[in-house]
């Protein structure tokens, strides 16, 4: 696996998204290969993947089940029009994702990314409301923190100021607190403090009016923003303001969703049902990129019952890619080995142990804040005078030069273990962890 390494002028003309390219083209890490929960770089160095991917791949990389699934729809049917055609693997999807959502969550929406799958759920939500006879229901609700990919729609709810700030004007939005406390610091999984936070999702309507709000999107347990799982009862309470005042309560489960935090879906989890949920990611395990939206029964029969002649449009969006039957393959093979191999209950019941290790590193130097739910974990680091996003970064530097990947964003540094981890290998990625907090200045 040996190869030779690319030179200046090679890594020159490729824009790498979200990376400091002009860093990464000085001390490239090329990643050549992987295989279940390794990564080979070009040096031919397996590297333990801390993030499943990018919290994608979490039944493991190179599943054989997933590539003769994919390489079979290829040989059958490569692409089929999306618009006014069908093809059975999105009918079967759209069933399977019915049946593993919630009960109420009885529509699927294809797209080809969580950031389309946001951007999605957001015009579905405007329009439902146009349709109702409420339009001026247009306003929406995020939070500060979440993240919700890069599109308009997503950065204009998304709560991470240095995504939205350079692109600015975007979508009137209005942002509940994060509920990041430090009272919580070092919380095992759903922390005490926080509940009274959602109560500002009530002082919002009280300013605009339930009239102008069309929904509140939130990340169940915020991903990216920092690994921060809700409050107790936190969304519970979220789900009847929303209730109380008729605004749609959107779940962007894309990372959440399909295992990580040890059900199929964190709705099922915490008990609490959205009217519109995210999917992405985990659904083909990283190898094709896919999103859905799941919507609730009232939704999609409102632009059906809508009163237009059958041959119009419902819904004047999608995707040439939606529902694309190579993705459709993808993701049904990778649903039956979540169901097969009992991988979200196998998350569930590991999470204690990961828990436990993680937890372990409370002491160590530098360490401001460990935060966990199922496969997902937070370190937070005290900043380095003058820059608070330095000293991740050489986390993460280090960890890669040791054997091990994990992410670096902001002032954290996130673990997203593939859901077949071992106990071996989760003690061997949090003690180097240890030893390179140690190391640091
Ligand atoms: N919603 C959520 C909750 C996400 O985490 C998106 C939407 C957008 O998905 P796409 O497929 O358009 O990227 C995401 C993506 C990280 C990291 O390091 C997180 C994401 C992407 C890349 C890195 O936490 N989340």
């Amino acid at each position: 696996m040996d190869r030779p390494h690319l030179t200046r002028e090679e890594l020159e003309p490729y824009w790498m998204p979200f990376t400091g390219n002009r860093q990464f083209k000085a001390d490239p890490r090329m990643i050549v290969a992987s295989e279940g929960v390794f990564l080979v770089d070009d040096s031919g160095r397996r590297v333990l993947d801390g993030l499943s991917g990018l919290w994608c791949c979490g039944v493991g990389h190179n599943r054989r089940e997933i590539a003769e699934a994919v390489n079979a729809q290829l040989q059958t049917l490569d692409y089929a029009p999306a618009f006014q055609f069908g093809h059975p693997g999105a009918f079967a999807l759209a069933s399977r994702l019915k049946a593993i959502t919630p009960v109420g969550l009885d529509y699927a929406f294809f797209t080809n990314s969580g950031s389309e799958a946001v951007d999605t759920a957001l015009k579905m939500a405007r329009a439902y409301w146009r349709l109702r006879g409420k339009s001026g229901k247009t306003r929406f609700i995020g939070r500060a923190r979440g993240y919700h990919g890069v599109n308009y729609g997503g950065v204009s709810v998304g709560g991470i100021p240095a995504n939205v700030e350079p692109f600015g004007p975007v979508l009137e939005t209005a942002l509940l607190s994060s509920t990041l406390l430090p009272e919580n610091a070092f919380s095992r999984g759903i922390p005490a403090a926080g509940l009274e936070l959602a109560e500002e999702l009530t002082a919002l309507i009280a300013r605009f009016g339930a009239d102008q709000i069309a929904a509140v999107i939130v990340e169940p347990v915020v991903g990216s923003g920092g690994v921060v799982p809700p409050p107790l009862g936190y969304l519970e309470r979220l789900r009847a303001i929303c209730d109380e005042n008729e605004i749609l309560l959107i779940f962007d489960e894309v990372i959440t969703g399909l295992g990580r935090c040890g059900a199929m879906t964190a709705a099922e989890v915490f008990g609490v049902v959205p009217d519109i949920m995210t999917l992405a990611k985990q659904l083909t395990n990283g190898a094709i990129p896919m999103g859905a939206v799941m919507a609730s029964a009232p939704i999609y029969e409102a632009f059906m019952n809508a009163g237009a002649p059958q041959h119009l449009l419902e819904f004047n969006h999608g995707y040439t890619y939606s529902g694309h039957p190579v993705g459709c393959a993808a993701a049904l093979a990778v649903l039956d080995i979540l169901e097969q191999e009992a991988l979200p209950q196998r998350v569930a019941k590991e999470a204690m142990y990961f828990e436990d290790v993680l937890h372990e590193l409370k002491g160590a130097p530098h360490l401001r804040d460990i935060r966990n739910f199922g496969f997902a974990g937070g370190l937070q680091l005290a900043p380095m005078e003058g820059d608070p996003t330095r000293r991740p970064f050489e986390v993460a530097m280090r960890m890669w030069h040791k054997g091990f990947y994990v992410r670096y964003g902001g002032d954290i540094i996130a673990l997203g273990l593939p859901f077949i981890m071992e106990r071996n290998e989760i003690d061997s990625l949090v003690t180097a962890l240890g030893e390179v907090l140690d190391e640091l200045d």
